[in-house]
């Protein structure tokens, strides 16, 4: 299915003139408070977050797996399904692939639908965590940092590979998210695992294209419940380091122990010119992978107002690649990403609300109360009319979850594809 610009410009015609006005009266109250409201679009407009091949298709729990009708089974129809995010939002122009669930058979046709849908390929991301068919060895006991010659060079070939493809696509990133650890204290030596994982980093890292980078995730525990080889932005840090200046750390927001301070963590690895890429979920309890915005809203709000200054104030800290990770059993995959969209954009825009130099000038003079003023009054505007006109602007849809009911996107879906769909992926 594709949805032209037609099919949403008719759709929007029902909530126009409400949003013009709910437009009207919040960009003049922006305007009065001395806000640019055309360059907070503009930088909204630039704003394009990737979406992980596999959030297209309905998660699993370890319990059980609900399917969702109309889940795209091929790498064309996950392409497809991106298109239609990026229709109605205008903010999806691209997709993360995760391999060996997305290889491509015919790499031409696939390039030009995605060109057509104006979505690019984003990081690719290699799978080490799970064992496929006819492979020689095992990654039970981990891949880059096993004990085993053979198998952590199985899986220093597999990320070569997965560069390989890649590069035939147009991406310009590797992420790596390692399982790798262990499940009871004494099963690993945390040096020699540590060591094994940093030397097959490098391996991977030599045979990256000059105008790519390595992006390496961590995550303090799961599958491995008692260690976890790269299991903080400081082992990420120190395993890019050893790696050279196009390896990056990659921050996943459900990869922190509860309570962690994200946007501190954000804002020091931008001063040292070493965050790489983001994944966006939310969650309240571990790696919950839900949608982005769903549970904490303003901690996420705070990462952003530290990525917004970041992007201005670190020019040694590269752009960044951001993709959504989430994925999860009993929504629409479909309408979570929609949602998930929408909570990325308005942590942004709320970000940009946030008057940089105001606050130094309060920092400066320990003013902690007008400190706290300027974030919340920032975080307290409700900017949707913004988000809308920046989608209305480029052809999206001033509603998208709402058009995409309307034309009956899920429903066509389950016409071409079937009820018994199985999306590949986790
Ligand atoms: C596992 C995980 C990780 C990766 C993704 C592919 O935790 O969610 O975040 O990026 O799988
Ligand atoms: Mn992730
Ligand atoms: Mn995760």
């Amino acid at each position: 299915m594709k949805l032209t610009e037609q099919h949403i410009e008719d759709d929007n015609k029902k909530s126009l003139a409400s949003q013009n006005n709910s437009y009207n009266f919040l960009a003049d109250s922006l305007t009065s408070k001395g806000h640019n409201v055309d360059a907070i679009l503009s930088k909204l407009s630039e704003f394009q977050v990737a979406v992980p091949s596999w959030a297209l298709g309905a998660g699993g729990t370890r319990f059980g797996r609900f399917s969702f009708y109309g889940e795209p089974s091929t790498l064309q129809e996950k392409i497809e399904d991106v298109g239609i995010l990026h229709a109605l939002t205008q903010t999806a122009g691209a997709v993360s692939l995760h391999i060996p669930w997305d290889i491509p058979t015919d790499y031409k046709a696939i390039k030009e639908q995605a060109d057509a849908l104006h979505i690019k390929f984003d990081s690719v991301n290699s799978n080490t965590f799970q064992d496929q068919k006819n492979a020689k060895e095992s990654y039970k006991f981990g891949s880059l940092s096993n004990t085993s010659k053979a198998v952590r060079d199985q899986a220093i070939q597999h990320n070569l590979d997965v560069i390989n493809i890649g590069d035939k696509l147009g991406s310009k990133s590797l992420t790596v998210w390692l399982a790798d650890g262990s499940s009871f204290p004494g099963q690993n030596n945390f040096q020699t695992a540590f060591q094994n994982t940093q030397n097959s980093l490098i391996d991977i890292y030599a045979g990256l294209p000059e105008d790519w980078k390595l992006l390496i995730e961590y995550k303090p525990y799961e599958p491995n419940f008692y260690s976890t080889v790269i299991q903080d932005w400081g082992a990420s840090l120190m395993l890019a380091n050893g790696c050279g200046d196009k390896a990056f750390t990659l921050v996943d927001l459900g990869h922190h122990l509860p309570n962690s301070n994200i946007e501190q963590i954000v804002s020091i690895l931008m001063l040292k010119g070493k965050l790489g890429g983001f994944h966006f979920n939310d969650s309240k309890y571990g790696d919950d992978d839900l949608t982005v915005g769903s549970i904490k809203p303003y901690a996420l709000f705070l990462i952003f107002n530290e990525l917004v200054y970041g992007m201005e104030s670190n020019p040694q800290n590269p752009d960044l690649a951001w993709m959504i990770d989430a994925s999860h059993n009993i929504k629409d995959p479909l309408e979570d990403l929609l949602q998930s969209l929408e909570a990325i954009q308005e942590a942004y825009a709320k970000a940009l609300l946030v008057d940089q130099k105001e606050l130094r000038t309060a920092q400066l003079e320990n003013d902690v109360t007008k400190c706290q003023e300027i974030l919340q009054n920032a975080f307290r505007t409700d900017v949707r009319p913004l988000l809308a006109a920046a989608r209305l602007k480029n052809g999206g849809a001033i509603n998208p979850i709402q058009s995409y009911r309307n034309l009956a996107v899920r429903e066509t879906l389950i016409k071409e594809r079937g009820k018994h769909t199985i999306a590949t992926g986790l």
